[in-house]
C-alpha cells in the first residue's frame, strides 16, 4: 500500500515525531511511504491512504486545510487524522472532512526508531534523537492533557534500555517523557546515557517532588546542560526548595545552578500575587523562572491560543506578564540576574514586580540592567542561547535579544 504522511503547515521547531515513528512501522510492514509538510503538490506518488498528524489544539486551521487539500488532490485515498488535537478534540476534528479520526497512541509504533531520514535538516543540523521512554504520568494535574492523551503511565519497554531509540549519528537526546522520575527505570536510562556519553535534555521538566539527594546525585553525573523543573502551584514550594537544596548538597553549584530553569504555570487557579511569589522564590534560590501561560485543553478557548483569561486574572495583568518577559526577561525567562533578584526582593506584590515604570522621557521602561549575572560567572552564552530557543518555541519575540549576547 502507498501511504502519504502529512504534517500540516503549523509552526513547529521539532520534527513530527509521531509520523516519523509511523513511517518506520509502515516501512517494516512493507508499505511505501512518502512524507510532506504543508500543502505540497505531490507528483509520481498516488497514495491509497493519507495520514495527517496534528499538534496544539489552537493550530487546527492548518490541519483542516491539509485535510481538504489532500482530499481534493487524491479523491480516492482514505484520509485519517490523528495526533494531539485529534485526540483532545475529536468531535471538532471530525468536522475537518477526514474520513477517520484516530485518537491516542499507536502502541506498535512507540518503541521504534523514528525515521529521521524523512527530516534531513533536523537529522543533519540538530542531530538530536527525540525519545519517549515512558508515556502518561503518575500524577493527574487538572491543567495537563497528558492523562487524556496517554492514559495510565507505562514504560515503553520493560527494561530501561533506550539505545535502540537513539540514532547512531546523534550525540544529543531530547526526552519528551512527561515524568521520567515517576517510573522505576530512570536509573538505567541515566546509566545508559553515561555509557553512550550522550548529552540529555529532559525537555518537559523533571518532577521536583521526586528529586531526593540520590536523584540529585544521579543528575549531577549526566551531561544535562539545562536542568528543567516546574513550579506549577504554590503548594509545591517546600518540595521545590528541597529539590534545589539537594542539587546544591551534591555539589551542583556555580554555573550549573545558573542553568536550572523552572517553568511556572500561571493563569490557571493561581492569582497574580501567587505568580509573583513563585518567581521571587526561584530567583532567590538562584534559578531561572520561565512563566508559562495556561491554555485550556478542550472547548472554544483551546482553539484560540491566549484567548483564555483565568478566574483570578485580567487581560491587563496577563499583558503585564507578557511585556515584563519581553522587556526585563531574557528569551521569555527571568534568570537570576542580580538586578532581577533585587527587583523581586524589593517588590511587595505583583504590580510592583511586573509593572514597568515609564522613565521620565516615557520612551523606555525602567528595566533593571541585565548584564551582570548573579550566578558566579557561569557561561552565560550557552544558557542564553537555550533560553532564546525556548523563547522562539514559545513564540515570544526574542530576536531583539539575540544581538545582546
Ligand atoms: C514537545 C512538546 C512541546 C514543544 C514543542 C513541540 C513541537 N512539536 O513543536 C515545546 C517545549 C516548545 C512545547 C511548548 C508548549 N506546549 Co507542549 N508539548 C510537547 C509534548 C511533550 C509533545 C508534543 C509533540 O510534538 N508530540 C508529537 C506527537 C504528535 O506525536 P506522538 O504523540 O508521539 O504521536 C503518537 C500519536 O499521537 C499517534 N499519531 C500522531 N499523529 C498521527 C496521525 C495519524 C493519522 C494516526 C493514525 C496516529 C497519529 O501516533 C504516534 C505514535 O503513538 C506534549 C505532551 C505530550 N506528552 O504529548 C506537550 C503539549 C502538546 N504542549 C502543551 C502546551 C500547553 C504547550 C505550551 C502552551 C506551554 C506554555 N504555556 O508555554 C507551549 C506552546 C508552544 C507553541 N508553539 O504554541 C499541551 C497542549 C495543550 C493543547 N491545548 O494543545 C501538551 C499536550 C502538554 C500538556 N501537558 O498538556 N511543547
Ligand atoms: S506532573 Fe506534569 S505531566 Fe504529570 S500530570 Fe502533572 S503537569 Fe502533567
Amino acid at each position: 500500500m502507498k501511504i502519504l504522511l502529512v504534517e500540516p503547515g503549523y509552526y513547529t521547531q521539532y520534527p513530527p515525531l509521531g509520523l516519523l515513528k509511523l513511517s518506520t512501522l509502515y516501512k517494516m510492514q512493507g508499505h511505501e511511504v512518502r512524507f510532506v509538510r504543508g500543502l505540497e503538490l505531490v507528483t509520481r506518488f498516488v497514495p491509497d491512504e493519507i495520514q495527517v498528524t496534528s499538534l496544539f489544539t489552537w493550530a487546527w486551521k492548518p490541519v483542516w486545510e491539509a485535510v481538504a487539500f489532500y482530499r481534493a488532490l487524491f479523491p480516492k485515498a482514505k484520509v485519517s487524522l490523528g495526533g494531539i488535537y485529534a485526540t483532545l478534540m475529536p468531535d471538532h476534528a471530525r468536522e475537518s472532512g477526514a474520513h477517520e479520526v484516530v485518537t491516542g497512541l499507536i502502541k506498535d509504533a512507540e518503541d521504534l526508531m523514528p525515521d529521521y531520514e524523512m527530516v534531513p535538516a533536523w537529522h543533519r543540523d540538530r542531530a538530536a534523537s527525540i525519545v519517549f521512554t515512558t508515556r502518561g504520568c503518575i500524577r493527574k494535574c487538572d491543567f495537563c492533557a497528558v492523562p487524556m492523551l496517554e492514559g495510565k503511565p507505562f514504560q515503553i519497554r520493560n527494561t530501561g534500555r533506550i539505545g535502540h531509540l537513539i540514532h547512531p549519528d546523534h550525540k544529543r537526546v531530547i526526552f519528551w517523557d512527561n515524568n521520567i522520575l515517576g517510573e522505576k527505570h530512570w536509573p538505567d536510562v541515566f546509566e545508559e546515557l553515561r555509557e553512550l556519553d550522550l548529552e540529555a535534555d529532559f525537555n518537559q521538566g523533571l518532577d521536583a517532588r521526586l528529586v531526593t539527594e540520590e536523584v540529585a546525585h544521579e543528575l549531577k553525573r549526566v551531561r544535562i546542560p539545562t536542568i528543567r523543573f516546574s513550579y506549577d502551584f504554590i503548594q509545591m514550594r517546600n518540595s521545590m526548595e528541597r529539590a534545589i537544596l539537594n542539587l546544591r548538597h551534591v555539589g551542583l553549584k556555580g554555573h550549573r545552578m545558573g542553568h536550572v530553569v523552572c517553568y511556572v504555570l500561571y493563569n490557571h487557579r493561581d492569582t497574580p500575587d501567587d505568580l509573583f511569589t513563585r518567581v521571587r522564590d526561584l530567583l532567590a534560590w538562584g534559578v531561572a523562572a520561565y512563566p508559562m501561560r495556561y491554555q485550556p485543553l478542550t472547548g472554544d478557548y483551546a482553539l484560540n491560543k491566549d484567548s483564555y483569561v483565568g478566574p483570578n486574572w485580567t487581560a491587563e495583568e496577563l499583558e503585564m506578564v507578557a511585556v515584563a518577559r519581553r522587556v526585563i526577561g531574557f528569551g521569555g525567562a527571568f534568570p537570576a540576574y542580580e538586578g532581577l533578584v533585587k527587583k523581586f526582593e524589593k517588590a511587595r506584590n505583583f504590580e510592583e514586580a511586573f509593572g514597568l515604570r515609564a522613565r521620565k522621557d516615557k520612551e523606555q521602561s525602567a528595566a533593571p540592567k541585565r548584564v551582570k549575572p548573579a550566578t558566579h560567572g557561569f557561561e552565560l552564552k550557552e544558557f542564553a542561547w537555550d533560553l532564546i530557543h525556548m523563547g522562539r518555541d514559545h513564540q515570544h519575540p526574542t530576536h531583539a535579544l539575540a544581538g545582546n549576547i
